[in-house]
């Protein structure tokens, strides 16, 4: 009776383990883009749906056709003519890639109907499509075969696309000439101009519009740094202010300036380095280190290693920093 007890205890045990797994799987989100198997166990690439590649699920429900007919392509894909796969809108239309097995994906008719996708600009012909910052572009290369990306009437009717999918590049603006599109990381810093017309160096331009996310404008209004530019030493070591006012390293500034998450001020009160090169045996290294070279202080170093610890957070490690630095720095 009791052997009999414990074994039908051992299966309610495996059944609920079995079940409580499924259910975990099922309760996982599949990242961006990828959908689970019907039998809800694994995760797939919407990209590979009924594409006759090997099954990815048990169930191989990722090469039903009825169950691919029914999922939404990520937004850079669309459904092919059948309704079954999808396709890259990188290929529509391209000449070169066959994506769809019914081959719609080169089917001019078919093309027409389809949206390029975000960043993409339908050339005039309204099949083709051209990464939209290539309107009118400063080597003038031609992307659609009709010419019509360099076609200036036509580029100023395109808008520019907001952001290309790049970590860390913030979208697109237009020249003053209204024709190319200028990437806003390069807004009113770089000395090469992008614009045929250079208006995105031009100071005046540059008056009226807002840095890039991470860009801060310097005290002129006119030019846009990077934030890890601000108070970084650069005056000290006679080179490389970011701002042509020199306002990005004004002393005065720098000495009521809190430095950035992660980043500790030096014995000077002015410069702001990345704790990363606190104690790290390196000095003197032009914008890395501290200028003063309190970053490697032989009395401050000794105390940060017997202090610090791998188990405190990041968050803990600057506040522990800042009492570091009101002890030694
Ligand atoms: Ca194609
Ligand atoms: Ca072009
Ligand atoms: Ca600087
Ligand atoms: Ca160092």
């Amino acid at each position: 009776m009791t052997l009999k007890f414990v074994y039908y205890a051992f299966l309610v045990f495996v059944n609920c383990s079995i079940l409580k797994s499924r259910v975990d799987a099922a309760d996982r989100r599949c990242p961006d883009n990828y959908i689970r198997c019907r039998d809800g166990i694994r995760c797939f690439p919407l990209t590979s749906l009924c594409d006759g590649t090997t099954a990815i699920c048990k169930d191989s429900s990722d090469k039903d056709p009825e169950f691919c007919r029914a999922q939404t392509c990520p937004s850079t894909h669309a459904k092919c003519r059948d309704g079954i796969q999808c396709f890259p809108l990188r290929d529509l239309c391209d000449g070169k890639t066959t994506y769809c097995r019914d081959q719609s994906d080169e089917d001019l008719d078919f093309c027409k109907d389809q949206n390029c996708e975000p960043g993409y600009t339908k050339c005039r012909d309204g099949v083709h499509c051209f990464m939209s910052q290539r309107l009118c572009d400063r080597t003038g290369t031609y992307d659609c075969p009709d010419h019509s990306d360099e076609d200036p009437e036509f580029c100023k009717q395109q808008s520019c696309p907001e952001f290309d999918g790049w970590d860390g590049w913030n979208g697109w603006r237009k020249c003053r000439d209204g024709k190319q599109c200028f990437n806003v990381m390069g807004l009113c810093n770089d000395e090469r101009p992008y614009c045929k017309d250079k208006s995105e160096q031009d100071p005046d331009f540059c008056k009226n519009q807002t840095c890039s996310e991470g860009y801060i404008k310097c005290r002129d209004g006119n030019e846009c740094f990077p934030l890890w530019g601000l108070c970084d030493g650069g005056s000290r070591r006679g080179t490389w202010f970011n701002c042509n006012d020199w306002s990005d390293e004004d002393p005065v500034f720098c000495r009521v300036h809190e430095c950035a998450n992660d980043y500790v001020k030096c014995r000077d009160g002015i410069q702001c380095i990345n704790r990363k090169h606190l104690c790290d045996g390196t000095k003197c290294i032009l914008k890395i280190d501290c200028a003063d070279n309190s970053d490697e202080d032989p009395e401050f170093c000794k105390y940060m290693t017997k202090s610090m610890s791998f188990q405190v957070t990041q968050r803990n490690i600057h506040e522990e920093l800042k009492k570091v630095q009101q002890k030694f720095l």
